[in-house]
């Protein structure tokens, strides 16, 4: 516990012992602290602020917004490993994952500043003489922000490092799982904004706020028409009903849901090479990233040998508390996760699979409220239902195929579209899944799995991952308002389409 302690101290936690919200650690199910919890009655007070700061924000020009991010991403840096250790303890994932979790922050920040430079708009010929067209874009307003426990501060930062560059100020609802690493970010953000004060330049209060709770603070913020982008990740149930909310006000949403995750292992694939990508992104973060590979599908003439080596791979990982170094699989998040895989597992068998490795409840020394579990590889006859199902945890599908169009078909035949990948060296293969008639994913990679993107692409997924893009390419465009300008600097007054409509 000691060690614990100092982790939560070197991120400015002190005594967490006033609030009503229990936070855990999922490595020996540790009480870390309790924090306060936000009431919905407070919701209406928070975006009232938040309007306030986005008045003052709006106007702001956008290099110099980018200024402020351009600090959040130094006091990042030099909170990298602080935080990092953080993010280990409150969501299990190992120390390793949890520094990268944090240069994906520093990434997005350094990518926001230089978008501050870059937020481009259009100039379009018009058909009248003497007039010209402008397509601008401009700050949006509030962005809700909805985070999930297994990204507990990269997705916010992705969300806010954009949100802020394009003039907008950002609410915070974490998972309730995991509100010390957000609590450690706003002390983090504060850094950046009294030295971005400290050098002359205005920034309004509550550009930032964090609303800690359960779901129905959730649903108040994303039903408050004042708020008017809900950027929410988490499961597709949740994702709908945020989405079906957000719609009936007319707001917009921009949705990071479920996965599926498939790879299609070719006849002349790097065998080696895809063992490795199979381990990093099935069994990595213990199966509870989006993008985490749940399905395999496989031809039948390198089955065997790829299946051999994956088993006696899945058998010598090392299976630990995640602060530990050399660990590769830390904890699930908590016990129903847990007793969500032992369910599948049970239907998988139900429905005709076969366990060929994992799948058990794993003790680790002086962990023993922690909920470690063995990855599964599990043999299925077909792509059956628990197929069809994300369950956020290591459990690792495999489908044989014999010819190349059934793999496709197999691999766009599940209702999620997040990532998808195949390993081959036949570029025919390669270029046929990337095309228009190949994977239905937001993300299609080849001779990689479908984990661990880098921040430059835009991220999100088709289906029911809910069509949302988040942090690179143009994914800015969903924090701002697009406006198309007509400027007449002739003396007439000619109507579009020749239309003539004289007064006298
Ligand atoms: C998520 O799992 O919610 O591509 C996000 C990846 C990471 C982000 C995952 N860069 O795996």
């Amino acid at each position: 516990m000691a060690d614990f302690q100092k982790i939560l101290s070197d991120n400015g936690l002190g005594a967490l012992d006033e609030g009503d919200m229990e936070v855990f650690t999922p490595i020996d199910g540790a009480l870390l602290g309790k924090v306060i919890k936000d009431k919905v009655s407070d919701v209406d007070g928070v975006v009232a602020k938040s309007m306030a700061a986005f008045d003052a924000w709006k106007g702001m020009p956008a290099p110099v917004r980018g200024e402020l991010v351009r600090l959040l991403g130094e006091e990042l840096r030099a909170s990298k490993e602080a935080l990092g250790a953080l993010v280990t303890l409150e969501c299990g994932k190992v120390y390793s994952e949890g520094l990268g979790e944090v240069q994906e922050m520093i990434d997005i920040c350094d990518f926001a500043v230089g978008l501050s430079r870059q937020l481009y708009g259009l100039t379009i010929a018009s058909e009248r003489p003497g007039h010209h067209m402008r397509e601008t874009w401009h700050p949006i307003g509030p962005v809700a922000v909805i985070t999930a426990f297994n990204f507990p501060v990269a997705v916010w930062s992705w969300n806010t490092a954009l949100a802020l560059v394009c003039g907008n100020p950002v609410i915070w609802k974490p998972s309730e799982k995991t509100p010390l690493t957000a609590m450690a970010c706003i002390k983090i953000f504060e850094r950046a904004v009294s030295r971005f004060q400290k050098s002359g330049n205005d920034c309004p209060a509550n550009l930032l706020q964090l609303l800690v709770g359960q779901a129905d603070v959730g649903q108040a913020l994303t039903d408050h028409h004042d708020v008017s982008l809900v950027s929410a990740t988490g499961s597709t149930r949740m994702g709908k009903a945020v989405g079906e909310q957000v719609a009936k006000r007319m707001g917009k949403s921009l949705l990071e849901l479920g996965g599926n995750n498939a790879m299609i292992v070719c006849p002349s694939a790097d065998l080696e090479m895809t063992k490795r990508a199979v381990l990093f992104s099935a069994v990595g973060t213990a199966g509870q990233r989006c993008t985490t590979l749940r399905r395999l599908i496989v031809h039948k003439n390198v089955k065997d040998e790829l299946i051999a080596s994956l088993t006696k791979a899945y058998g010598s990982l090392k299976i630990a508390n995640p602060l530990e170094e050399g660990t590769l699989i830390g904890p699930l998040i908590d016990d129903s996760s847990f007793n969500g895989m032992q369910e599948a597992l049970r239907s998988a068998k139900e429905q005709g699979g076969n366990i060929l490795v994992g799948g058990e409840r794993v003790n680790v020394d002086g962990c023993d409220d922690g909920y470690y579990a063995a990855p599964a590889l599990v043999d299925m006859p077909e792509q059956s239902s628990v197929v069809e199902t994300e369950t956020f945890a290591p459990i690792l599908y495999v489908m044989t195929y014999s010819d190349f169009d059934e793999a496709l078909a197999m691999q766009n035949a599940v209702p999620q579209g997040l990532s998808s990948c195949i390993f081959t060296t036949d570029v025919r293969e390669a270029e046929y899944f990337l095309s228009a008639v190949g994977s239905d994913c937001g993300i299609a990679n080849v001779n990689i799995g479908p984990s661990g993107a880098e921040i430059g692409g835009a991220f999100g997924g088709e289906k029911e991952t809910g069509g949302g893009r988040e942090s690179g390419s143009d994914a800015w465009k969903a924090y701002m308002r697009r406006q198309t300008q007509t400027i007449n600097y002739s003396r007439e007054l000619p109507l579009a389409q020749g239309v003539k409509f004289d007064v006298d």
